[in-house]
């Protein structure tokens, strides 16, 4: 099997010739459907030999619109071609200022040399910015290293000022501008992340469907919108960006278009040096099902095609890897002449009458605005199908010797003055000797040509983007007691908090208002979480509604598949239902309404799998719930190592918008939930809510009203347990199911060893601790102030020996050790999981309630509270075997 760029030899050149004559004759003769239906035929006797196998499922390496049909440029090419000169300098000098400056701030000027002219394209023609009063303009996700290009866009526009140019990649202080866009750090500016290769690509996918499932449920009108996305050819290693073209195609997301910048390099070196990255990518699409548009040669290539009646160049150009036409890129006419051109006796004529400047001023189609702006129009007209624009284009475009298509293109960042005074030269800046020298940035006068020209362009498309806003309609939340009674005054009912948050929204989701606006989101998990009674109630989203019977047709839960559903079930597809997610939880800014997501998935494949889109969602200022369900190590029983989660609380409580719970009771969680939607759809919290909830059922007690806010900011004194006792005290800190455990260590205590007990159950570590540094910090910095005191320090004072137990590693609790006083032992689940019974796993991670009295016992004896041999006694009748290694050495 042959693969791109891999050498077909031709047996018999001249039986080649009498077939493709013989084919150019017919069509000549009898048109073009003539033509195909031969081909057809052909290939139907392929398949009857069976020879077929050997097709190749890419087309051959040339541009896919052909002369003929390509729309012509309707702007000033040559205009255009000096703005975008003066882009690609002002960003490559902002680059390498830094860098001289400083020496260590990095930044890239390669990958957006390589991209300018698809931004020019785009910016020019194509993206269409938000009007005032609408959110109908469209979502570009820009190639992140890139970024110094659209800033440098934004500095002719008058958006950004020189200062802030000078101090690219120097943020502290306020006046900089961020690396790479991060909504978080520039939020009136960068709508989207994409700083993580392959974040952008199927964040794009799911932004454009999530437009569609707004459409279809009738809450905004996105039929104009579009998302474009540009991106690397490395990039596409990354199985992010491959994992959802098929849903772009299956959904036919026409409003999205990916242009992948195929500079084919990545950092190290060629994406594919010994193959076609754009071959292989072609491949890739089609299969996929999207409309595939290859730009790979400039307007200086059509005479050449057009003279190549036996396709002597496509035979050459399918006959070089990509490593190859590197060097050719990075070198000069000559060399292409002697290693290209020459190499076959057809070239070698088609290119007798050019010069060696001519053959080196042949450019690659990506570079080209005629030929981009041809292959955008064709992508936004095309109906019924995702577009990729595959543009080859050069790393380093325009940087010579210093960055042309060299292996170390993409960290080059300091250069000298002569590839300073080349480029100058080459795109003919206007800029003396001194300014090179200075890095001077190139601002055209108000009035001048270019900026004239270049404002008239974006106020023909809407205004400048990218332009992140945030002002979204309030929407209303019911008042909490008349959808969460159940849960606030449970009395003892049995349920696990699983049950409860299903229900809680399952109760939201009826409300006139805030119902339609919820989105829940699950990855094939609905049944295991109690949800299929949603299939029927809200529908499954389907674009093409449900073209079958469903199995289980006219039962309650019956499977239904809607136009205008509100589930959507995403498969299982983690990143796929995180980019949803993404999508419904930044609607507040993309589209300007309020949406409410809940994502529930089984929390150990949530930070752990997609945590890096977690982060991404997080400095995209996402809004919405994430709901880790059957969570705890020791509470999902039986299902072992590889789904017991014991750490996403660590990752959840590094990301600091993140409010992360660990509720026990329902009652907790109903408050939560209450606070966390009137927080995201009535305020303007950039916070988004991640809760665990477990599926052990168990009697719910009722809440008290005064415990609500402790709930919020993480720890509530839940019971008192042998008040009546005096011989010592202990207090048990205890959460999510692993709260009972303590309750019962409690009543041991008191019965056994007459020790009273207060017990608090911690809702969330991270909040505490939060709040905890936050007072510590502002003690710290006003020594002659009266200290405040922290939720945690009012709660816990004094020295009362402190045992945490949780269902999650020992250095979750520990985020609130600094702030203790008392002496602060801490029971978590380190280790590998394994399949068994919750009791067994309990007592095997040392969290069951004889650890807990063991871990009390222990504290007060080392204080001298009680005697030594108390705790001995306990071990004993405990039955734990105190031999055994610690479980995370097992
Ligand atoms: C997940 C992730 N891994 C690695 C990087 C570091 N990185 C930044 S750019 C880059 C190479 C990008 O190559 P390509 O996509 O081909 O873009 P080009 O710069 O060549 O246009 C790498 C590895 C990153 N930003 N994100």
């Amino acid at each position: 099997m042959t693969g791109p760029g891999q050498r077909i030899s031709d047996a018999d050149p001249e039986e080649t010739r009498e077939w493709l004559d013989a084919l150019e004759a017919v069509v000549k003769r009898h048109g073009k459907a003539r033509g195909v239906f031969l081909l057809s035929q052909l290939e139907e006797q392929a398949r009857q030999l069976d020879i077929l196998t050997h097709a190749l499922p890419y087309s051959s390496y040339r541009n896919t619109i052909a002369l003929e049909q390509q729309a012509v440029h309707p702007g000033d090419v040559a205009l255009e071609e000096r703005i975008t000169a003066i882009l690609r300098w002002n960003a490559l000098a902002m680059v390498v200022r830094a860098n001289e400056a400083y020496g260590e701030l990095g930044g890239h000027v390669a990958s957006y040399a390589s991209a300018a002219e698809i931004f020019e394209v785009g910016f020019n023609h194509f993206f269409r910015a938000d009007s005032d009063d609408r959110r109908n303009g469209d979502l570009v996700f820009f190639q992140p290293h890139s970024a110094p290009g659209v800033y440098a866009r934004a500095f002719l526009e008058g958006r950004l000022s020189e200062d802030q140019l000078a101090h690219f990649r120097q943020e502290v202080g306020g006046r900089g501008l961020c690396s790479y866009p991060h909504p978080w750090l520039m939020p009136a500016f960068w709508q989207v992340p994409t700083g993580s290769m392959g974040i952008g690509p199927i964040n794009a996918i799911y932004q454009a469907r999530f437009m569609r499932y707004l459409d279809h449920r009738h809450l905004a009108e996105t039929a104009e919108r579009h998302v474009w996305g540009v991106f690397g050819d490395g990039e596409m290693d990354e199985p992010e960006s491959v994992g959802a073209l098929t849903l772009a195609a299956r959904e036919q997301l026409d409003n999205l278009t990916f242009i992948i910048n195929c500079n084919l390099q990545r950092l190290d070196g060629p994406v594919r040096g010994n193959g076609q990255i754009i071959q292989e990518l072609e491949g890739l699409f089609t299969g996929a099902g999207w409309n595939v548009i290859k730009v790979l040669w400039g307007s200086d290539w059509d005479p050449l095609f057009a003279r190549d009646t036996h396709h002597a160049l496509l035979r050459r150009f399918a006959e070089t890897t990509d490593g190859q036409y590197q060097t050719l890129g990075a070198n000069d006419g000559a060399y292409n002449q002697a290693h290209f051109f020459q190499l076959d006796p057809e070239l070698r004529a088609l290119v007798a009458n050019m010069s060696l400047a001519e053959i080196d001023a042949l450019k690659r189609g990506g570079h080209d605005l005629r030929k981009l702006y041809a292959a955008f129009a064709a992508a936004r007209a095309h109906r019924g199908q995702p577009s990729v624009i595959l543009a080859k284009t050069k790393k380093g475009y325009g940087m010579g010797g210093a960055g042309e298509s060299r292996m170390t293109s993409h960290q080059q960042k300091k250069l000298d003055l002569a590839t300073l005074r080349g480029l100058r030269d080459r795109f003919e800046l206007p800029l003396s000797d001194e300014q090179v020298a200075a890095l001077h940035f190139i601002k055209p006068a108000e009035d001048s040509e270019e900026l004239r020209y270049l404002r008239a362009r974006r106020a023909a498309l809407g205004g400048y983007l990218p332009c992140r806003r945030a002002d979204a309609p309030a929407i209303g939340v019911p008042p909490l007691d008349s959808y969460a009674a159940f849960a606030l005054e449970a009395d003892g009912k049995e349920m696990s908090t699983t049950m409860a948050a299903v229900r809680l929204f399952s109760n939201l989701l009826r409300d006139r208002t805030l119902g339609p606006r919820i989105v829940p989101i699950v990855a094939d998990e609905a049944r295991t979480f109690g949800m299929a009674n949603l299939f029927r109630q809200i529908g499954i989203y389907s674009p093409s509604g449900q073209l079958y019977e469903p199995e289980d047709a006219g039962s309650l839960l019956a499977y239904r598949e809607a136009r205008d559903g509100q589930l959507l079930e995403e498969g299982i597809t983690e990143a796929g239902a995180l980019s949803s997610w993404v999508a419904a939880a930044t609607a507040y800014s993309v589209h300007g309404e309020r949406l409410l997501p809940f994502y529930i998935f089984y929390s150990m494949f949530g930070f752990q799998r997609v945590g890096d889109l977690i982060w991404a969602a997080a400095d995209q200022r996402a809004r919405g719930f994430l709901i880790g369900a059957t969570a705890g190590r020791t509470t999902l029983g039986g299902e072992g190592l590889q789904h017991q989660d014991g750490s996403s609380h660590l990752a959840a409580a590094a990301i600091p918008n993140c409010r992360a719970y660990d509720p026990a009771f329902a009652g907790e969680l109903a408050v939560i939930i209450d606070h966390g939607a009137r927080s995201m759809m009535q305020q303007s919290d950039d916070a988004f809510y991640y809760l665990t909830v477990t599926n052990e059922s168990y009697p719910q007690p009722s809440l008290p009203r005064e415990a609500a806010s402790q709930v919020l900011r993480g720890l509530y004194r839940h019971a008192v347990v042998g008040a009546e006792v005096r011989r010592a005290s202990v207090r048990l800190l205890g959460s999510g199911a692993i709260l009972r455990e303590v309750c019962a260590a409690a009543t041991i205590l008191a019965q056994d060893w007459h020790v009273a007990s207060e017990i608090w159950s911690a809702t969330s570590y991270s909040e505490l601790a939060r709040e905890a540094a936050q007072v510590a910090r502002w003690n710290r910095l006003h020594p002659l102030q009266a200290p405040r005191v922290s939720h945690l320090e009012q709660s816990l004072p004094g020295d009362t020996p402190i045992v945490a137990a949780s269902d999650y590693v020992r250095a979750y609790p520990q985020l609130i050790a600094p702030y203790l006083a008392a002496n602060f032992t801490v029971l978590g689940t380190d280790g590998f999981g394994r399949s068994d019974t919750r009791a067994a796993l309990r007592r095997f991670f040392e969290v069951d309630r004889h650890h807990v009295v063991l871990a009390a016992l222990d504290a007060l004896a080392r204080r001298g509270d009680i005697d030594r041999r108390s705790v001995a006694q306990a071990l004993e009748r405990s039955g734990i075997d105190p031999e055994l290694p610690a479980p995370w050495t097992r």
